[in-house]
């Protein structure tokens, strides 16, 4: 891993849908996709540490650009010695660039060719990010894959705009292919953007393509628009993607989306929903959501998930994770976080062994109907 910072294999592809098998190799070691990645977005998967991480098979993880920015600053990790060593995790990581957090969580943002200036979510403070500082900051973190600089336009904004919009993240990645000073050992990631306009996403998957990048990531779903609506752009947008290079689907991670992104081609997924549904106690288990809370499981000394063997169901109850939550106790929100992530990763085993045997949607038809209840 001289020349480029990512190798990425395609071992199979499923007999009756599109789903892959692959490996990506990074300078932190190997990642067998498809794969859910925890996040960790200020430098630790929150209440989790690495080694309980490390137990339930998180092969990777990724942080936030925006966040360690602000806090503690990208100079004082790569004082620290980048981003793995500051954390103490040193299987591969991946950063998002800030271009959807400063959407998201930044007030009275101007957006320009040049960048972009908005508001501190923390102190009001105004603050300028451009294509090149978020790739020096990501250069200065150090993650083993790193997101290009993007705008995520609304899913229903009007058609002029998005198309404006795509044109200025084209040459954002541009710009931001120009100024990473790190290619030997951090890949990084074009994001196709296009909301939902079938000819946008294709002119734009188009543009990106033709400018190399090692991965690409699809951006601006999961962002309010209808499950339906996410898997009709999916439908047509992963069979013109490279197939030889890793796809990435961001801020994507409740199970239905992760079976049916997978059907449809995507390699790699991230989501915040295990840790923070988690936090309020609400659980995934083999039959469907659990919220803890509830009186049913007072006195209820069985495991969260009895077919779950992580380290929260091996060890612990309904009925005591059931008080640690309702009285606030943190040990409560770890067990929740531990078993929650658990179950994601476990999913995604399961469903590479369902590639394996080209049998997935007899897989998905199995899980919905346990999970949900019904066959979608
Ligand atoms: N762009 C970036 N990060 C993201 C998104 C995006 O569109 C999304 C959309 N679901 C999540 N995270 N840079
Ligand atoms: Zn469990």
């Amino acid at each position: 891993m001289t020349s480029s910072a990512l190798n990425f294999t395609l071992h199979k592809k499923e007999k009756h849908t599109g789903a892959r098998l692959g490996t990506v190799e990074t300078p932190h070691g190997s990642i067998e996709t498809p794969v859910f990645m925890p996040v960790g977005t200020l430098a630790t998967v929150k209440s989790v540490s690495p080694e309980e991480l490390t137990d339930m098979n998180a092969q990777i993880i990724l942080s936030n650009t925006y966040h360690l920015w602000l806090r503690p600053g990208d100079d004082l990790v790569k004082e620290a010695g980048g981003l793995h060593k500051f954390m103490n995790w040193d299987k591969p990581i991946l950063t998002d660039s800030g271009g959807f957090q400063v959407f998201s969580l930044a007030d009275t943002r101007k957006i320009e060719e040049e960048g972009v200036t908005f508001k501190s979510h923390l102190d009001g403070k105004k603050l300028f990010l451009s294509p090149e500082k978020a790739i020096q900051i990501e250069n200065n973190l150090g993650a083993d894959i790193i997101m290009s600089f993007d705008e995520c336009p609304d899913f229903n904004h009007d058609y002029d705009y998005v198309k404006n919009s795509i044109n200025r993240t084209t040459h954002w990645a541009e710009r931001g292919l120009k100024a990473h000073e790190r290619s030997n050992d951090q890949a990084l990631f074009g994001i196709l953007q296009g909301a939902g306009y079938k000819d946008l996403r294709l002119q734009h998957a188009k543009d990106m393509i033709s400018l190399d990048f090692p991965g690409y990531s699809i951006g601006g779903l999961s962002v309010g628009e209808s499950k339906e609506d996410m898997y009709e752009v999916l439908d047509y947008l992963t069979p013109v993607m490279p197939e030889n290079k890793p796809r990435y689907l961001m801020g994507v991670g409740s199970p239905d989306a992760l079976i049916e992104g997978v059907i449809r081609g995507v390699d790699m997924f991230d989501c915040v929903l295990p840790t923070r549904i988690a936090r309020n106690g609400t659980t995934m288990t083999s039959q469907g959501r659990v919220v803890i809370k509830n009186a049913q499981y007072a006195r209820d000394f069985t495991p969260l998930d009895p077919e779950c063997d992580c380290y929260t169901c091996r060890n612990y109850s309904r009925a005591y994770i059931r008080h640690l939550i309702k009285t606030n106790e943190t040990f409560g929100i770890r067990l929740t976080s531990i078993h929650n992530l658990h179950f994601l990763i476990n999913l995604m085993e399961q469903i590479k062994e369902a590639i394996r045997e080209d049998r997935l949607l007899d897989f998905r038809d199995e899980f919905f109907l346990r999970y949900y209840g019904e066959v979608k």
